[in-house]
């Protein structure tokens, strides 16, 4: 980083403090900031339990003490993979109000993925439950400990192991953690995935000053109060249900989060007829099949103000049925973990809110669309989304050289989205340029799976790409070049499965192929692969 570049970005965190968007305080003590204005008031509500703002503040702390007492520290890193559970939030907000950084896993993740994460973040604990949908996350946990050395400790369930392998509760009573090292409100608070357009998995480091902020406001955009009740219906560990304004948004407003352990509509609706839900979010996909099942369902959604829709693609006609069909309003919303969010408005009109993807959170989000030479494109046309802001990260976790490539010398972050800007203001999303397969909002990135694929004994070289998909907005279809051997998709998927690929990396789709079409810089040409497979 340039000398000229660091002292804009510290003129930048000034700006951001002056203007009350940083607040001087770490996740944790907004928490106890909420609670004090909202205590009585239900926080939290999971199956039959429910949780004041008090009762989890106390919970959080209990948490935190026997964390600390177990030996985690302000700075430490741990791989959080939990449902979306009352445990999940106390957790996330004991390791906030520590210092300690999760890495925010998804249920899906699998050997690959946390080897990768271990070698980055080298965390020194892993906390996760038995089991989830019929899979052992046990062990999954406790083979990961014998193979990276980083991991001290295991946690499933709340209860440690401890290395005479005598199990212990870890929430206690003890506050000696209050004492020690307290973490500052600019340092790392949580570590985001990335959906990645490499080989190699990347994190996305989120303050605690630009992560309450990007809740805090998003909560405000959207109407948010003590009234709100969010039903997290998408997992939590994503940043859309986390702080979209989400489940973090929530509490900044004084709100009651109502928790789904799936996004099904047979799980959703009941929770929503119950406990009177007012907002929630969906990925693109789910909005098709919750639309759907209002045709035999009939639920009363009557309490339901406004439905979020992001992740990927929101299909205009599929959009102009969510008001008539759930009888609440629709907000687009284009972002992404790396920071940037863009929204319609409440007040947008219908039009805006069918076809644009929105505009962007804050005024002082800066954005611009460049052409394939970093050039500024002109007006109306599409170009690259370049961004830089209050809460868009500099830098990926410890990736120096990854950094050069996804950020330009000005400190703007190349999003690899292609995108136009209307005459009102609002972006459309008209594709991109990285090199991503964008899975029922799920990201693949394609490199990773082709260069297992390379391993294989029968392939000589693997292309991934994304092919329109009904059901999925897209799937994933693998071309490959064989050596003349025959090789089916079933065989193809065990391989990258034994191999501990999460399931939805997987491909769906497999095309052998006996040449590849290049193109004028003799890459494999994608797009050709893509009319290839469509007919
Ligand atoms: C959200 O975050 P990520 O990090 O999983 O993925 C970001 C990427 C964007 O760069 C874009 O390629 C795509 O997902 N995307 C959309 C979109 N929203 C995200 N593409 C088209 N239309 C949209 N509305 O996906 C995310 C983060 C926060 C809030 C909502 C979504």
């Amino acid at each position: 980083m340039s000398d000229q570049i660091k002292e804009w970005h510290q003129q930048a965190a000034k700006r951001y403090r002056e203007k009350g968007y940083w607040q001087p305080l770490h996740l944790g003590e907004q928490l106890r900031q909420w609670t004090q204005r909202h205590g009585d008031r239900i926080a939290l509500v999971e199956g039959e339990q429910r949780f004041s703002y008090n009762e989890l503040d106390q919970r959080v702390d209990a948490m935190a003490a026997g964390l600390h007492r177990l030996g985690l520290r302000c700075g430490d890193r741990v791989l959080l993979q939990l449902p979306n559970s009352v445990a999940f939030v106390v957790t996330a907000f004991a390791l906030f109000r520590l210092g300690v950084i999760p890495v925010m896993m998804m249920m899906a993740n699998r050997e690959k993925d946390i080897d990768a994460f271990c070698a980055l973040a080298e965390p020194v604990a892993y906390i996760t439950t038995a089991t989830f949908l019929g899979f052992h996350h046990r062990s999954l946990a406790e083979k990961a400990q014998k193979r990276h050395a980083c991991l001290r400790y295991v946690l499933i369930d709340g209860t440690c192991t401890d290395d005479r392998g005598v199990p212990r509760q870890v929430s206690c009573t003890d506050r000696a953690f209050a004492a020690d090292a307290q973490p500052d409100a600019t340092d790392t608070a949580v570590l985001l995935l990335s959906g990645g357009t490499t080989g190699t998995s990347k994190l996305i480091p989120r303050t605690h000053a630009d992560y309450a902020f990007n809740a805090r406001a998003s909560a405000q955009l959207c109407g948010f109060d003590a009234e709100t009740v969010y039903l997290a219906a998408l997992p939590v560990a994503h940043n859309f249900p986390l702080a979209c304004p989400g489940v973090i948004g929530t509490f900044s407003a004084g709100g009651t989060v109502v928790l789904a352990r799936s996004p099904a509509y047979e799980e959703a609706f009941p929770l929503i007829e119950r406990e009177r839900v007012t907002h929630t979010a969906l990925v693109p996909p789910l909005v098709t099949l919750w639309l759907n099942a209002c045709e035999w369902e009939r639920p009363d959604l009557s309490s339901l103000a406004l439905l979020q829709v992001g992740g990927s693609a929101l299909d205009p006609k599929l959009a102009a049925r969510v008001r008539p069909t759930l009888g609440c309003r629709l907000q687009q919303v284009f972002g992404m973990a790396e920071g940037l969010l863009c929204y319609t408005r409440l007040d947008d009109p219908e039009e805006v809110i069918l076809h644009t993807q929105g505009r962007p959170l804050c005024i002082d989000d800066e954005v611009r669309l460049v052409d394939g030479n970093g050039r500024d494109v002109p007006a109306g046309e599409a170009g690259e989304l370049l961004v830089r802001g209050p809460y868009t990260i500099r830098g990926y976790y410890r990736a120096e050289e990854q950094n050069r490539a996804s950020f330009t010398e000005e400190g703007y972050y190349r999003s690899g989205d292609w995108v136009r800007l209307t005459p009102e203001g609002n972006f459309v999303v008209e594709g991109r340029i990285k090199d991503i397969i964008n899975r029922a909002g799920e990201k693949i990135a394609a490199p990773e799976i082709e260069t297992l694929l390379k391993a294989h004994p029968d392939i000589q070289d693997a292309a991934l790409v994304p092919l329109p998909d009904e059901h999925l907005g897209e799937r994933s279809c693998v071309f490959v070049m064989t050596a003349g051997a025959t090789l089916d998709l079933p065989a193809v998927r065990s391989f990258l499965l034994a191999r501990g690929v999460a399931r939805h990396k997987v491909p769906d789709q497999l095309e052998i192929i006996d040449f590849w079409p290049l193109t004028g810089a003799g890459k494999i040409d994608k797009r050709k692969l893509v009319a290839m497979a469509a007919g």
